[in-house]
């Protein structure tokens, strides 16, 4: 007996009579362990070493190359009903999904140790945290989890202590994308991930557990579990806000919750709470409260370099993983615009020739624990969480959506987060930069049906007194020769510091069709060198284009049949009410 909890025990020994692995590891979360991993997998050849002298204790894996990102085609919610799912989700009846796993479990872990890993999401003394074991027969698993969640001793006791757990099995099995499926079944609280090691699809306690099988939970349970940043905004004065935001895959969260302020701003903080989700709860004074259930990141690591943000620069210099970027002839890391050295080898570890693409592949990925942020928050461990004073809903927008715009309401926000639209990335597999609707960033991750989802965000009104105000932004607008019009990254405490101030009542903004949106001087620009033509784009909006999002949006919406709630339809036809006067007007 390995634990005190039979239904742990028992699920183990079934699984291992099943999988037929060499021998069982139950993870204890110690050094010593993570250290005996790394030299395994130095053997193994899963990882090998960067330079020591500049990157120490920092690895390199090189994934198999058809598995290098998220598998939204593959990933599936088997519940009762398909109806439950929504087409926002693939579906599966549960004994469907159980047999397709089950067969492709049978033996495959023989030759290879199953691995316990007991975690827990969330503060481990925290009321909100939830409790999983992932089952897996990849050390690389192990050791990621170990840099991204609380595992270990500690997480088997709380388990032990509280008798339920979510149960996340997962084999990297042949790494076959015609063998390769990641089932949620949520009435089970449980799991199966099969033939992929790649980060979404196989750190269960990440986007299945704390996503989809959480959001799930957390919507029978009266509160939300969101693909949210949390940070902390220290002005000058002192005063601290916590905000939220939601942007879809590799649109900048991981940088915003570690924004560095500009000159113009040094006197603001920044504090880290979390980089990519975020469990919302109503507390007993009536306000929203986060916590990240997370306490590291797997971050996208193009684009960072010492002028976009040198506290992600710097913290991946030691104590990382690293998967899937090119080395210098020195051995170090390297990924386009690192602006740094020079790649040797690209991220499959043949010799680089740009005639084969990006060095470093588009989505190749550092892991490290949290600790490793200089501005990691003192309160990401606090088992209450932070209060929220807003919700920031985002995405990659070439053109139409503004730097950003204030919702009207509650009701109205929820209609601009079910109304976030974003180009593609290559965090998942296929085709990068198409418009898609991503709903409050959880199109792939939302573990039931989407409209009922938008009834659950409206409910908050019903329940919560002090709900934050919602927000929209986008950096990535651009100019017809395809420049960026906004500088982004830490300049973009120019935007929260309006949205912060919106929060007091004490920042303008004028009343539009869409939303309050700032008047170009609402926004500090002092040593920004930005036009004031980009501004008045930036802070302005079609009513023509937007009329158009909003027809398109209310398809979207109507698509989803009878589920869709009427409040939402209501709000959409308000909106689009408002755009048509303006145009008549004109
Ligand atoms: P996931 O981990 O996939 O959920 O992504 P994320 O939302 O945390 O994205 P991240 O912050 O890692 O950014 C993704 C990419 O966008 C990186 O290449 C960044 O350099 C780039 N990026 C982030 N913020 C900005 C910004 O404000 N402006 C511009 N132009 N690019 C940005
Ligand atoms: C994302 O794709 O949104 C990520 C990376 O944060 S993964 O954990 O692989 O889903
Ligand atoms: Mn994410």
């Amino acid at each position: 007996m390995m634990t005190q909890l039979p239904a742990l025990q028992s699920w183990v020994d079934q699984v291992a009579a099943h999988t037929r692995p060499l021998a069982i590891h139950w993870c204890t979360g110690s050094e010593e362990e993570y250290q005996s991993l790394i030299e395994q997998m130095l053997v193994s050849g899963t990882l090998t070493t960067l330079n020591e002298k500049t990157y120490p204790n920092c690895y390199l894996h090189r994934s198999d190359p058809d598995d290098v990102a998220r598998v939204e085609h593959l990933t599936f919610l088997c519940t009762q009903n398909e109806d439950d799912a929504g087409q926002n989700n693939n579906w599966m009846s549960p004994a469907d999904g159980h047999a397709k796993m089950d067969a492709l479990f049978d033996g495959c872990m023989e030759g290879r140790i199953l691995y316990v890993i007991p975690y827990c999401m969330g503060p481990i003394e925290s009321p909100y945290s939830r409790c999983g074991v992932e089952i897996t027969d990849s050390p690389y698993v192990v050791a990621n989890m170990k840099l991204m969640t609380r595992m270990g001793s500690a997480a088997l006791q709380r388990i032990e202590r509280e008798g339920t757990f979510v149960r996340g099995l997962h084999s990297t099995g042949e790494l076959d994308p015609e063998r390769r499926f990641i089932m949620h079944f949520p009435d089970e609280l449980s799991i199966k991930s099969y033939g992929s090691g790649y980060g979404g699809n196989a750190l269960l306690g990440k986007k299945c557990h704390a996503l989809r099988i959480a959001s799930y939970q957390a919507r029978e349970e009266g509160w939300l579990a969101e693909h949210m940043l949390i940070v902390g905004l220290e002005s000058p004065a002192g005063a601290i806000h916590y905000i939220a935001c939601a942007f879809p895959s590799a649109c900048g969260k991981t940088n915003l919750a570690m924004l560095i302020p500009p000159e113009e701003l040094h006197d603001w903080k920044v504090w880290t709470l979390g980089d990519d989700i975020a469990w919302l709860h109503p507390d007993d004074t009536g306000k929203l409260r986060a916590v990240n259930p997370e306490s590291g990141y797997f971050g996208v690591v193009p684009g960072t370099n010492r002028k976009t943000n040198k506290n992600a620069y710097d913290m991946i210099m030691h104590d990382a993983i690293f998967t899937n970027v090119a080395t210098t002839a020195d051995n170090e890391p390297w990924w386009e615009d690192k602006k740094d050295g020079a790649p040797a080898f690209d991220w499959q570890g043949r010799p680089y020739d740009p005639a084969n693409g990006p060095a470093a592949h588009p989505n190749s990925r550092f892991t490290v624990a949290a600790t490793n942020n200089p501005s990691y928050s003192k309160l990401a461990d606090a088992p209450e969480g932070v209060p929220i004073s807003a919700i920031v809903f985002g995405g990659r927008r070439k053109t139409v959506a503004p730097l950003v715009f204030e919702a009207k309401s509650w009701k109205h926000g929820v209609l601009v987060g079910a109304g976030t639209a974003s180009e593609t990335t290559a965090a998942m597999v296929g085709e990068v930069g198409v418009i898609r609707r991503d709903p409050m960033a959880m199109k792939p991750f939302c573990g039931y049906n989407f409209a009922d989802y938008w009834s659950h965000w409206l409910s908050f009104e019903d329940t919560v007194p002090h709900l934050p105000k919602i927000f929209h932004v986008n950096w990535f607008r651009q100019s017809e020769d395809g420049e960026f019009l906004w500088p982004g990254f830490g300049e973009n405490l120019r935007v929260l510091q309006w949205i912060i101030e919106r929060c007091e009542h004490r920042a303008g903004a004028g009343e539009t069709p869409i939303g309050f949106l700032p008047h170009p001087e609402d926004i500090d620009t002092i040593d920004l060198g930005i036009s004031a033509e980009t501004m008045e784009l930036l802070t302005s909006v079609d009513a023509q284009q937007w009329r158009d999002e909003m027809i398109s949006l209310g398809k979207y919406l109507e698509s989803y049949g009878d589920r869709t709630p009427a409040e939402l339809m209501r709000q959409q036809q308000l909106v689009l009410a408002a755009l048509d006067k303006e145009l008549a007007r004109a």
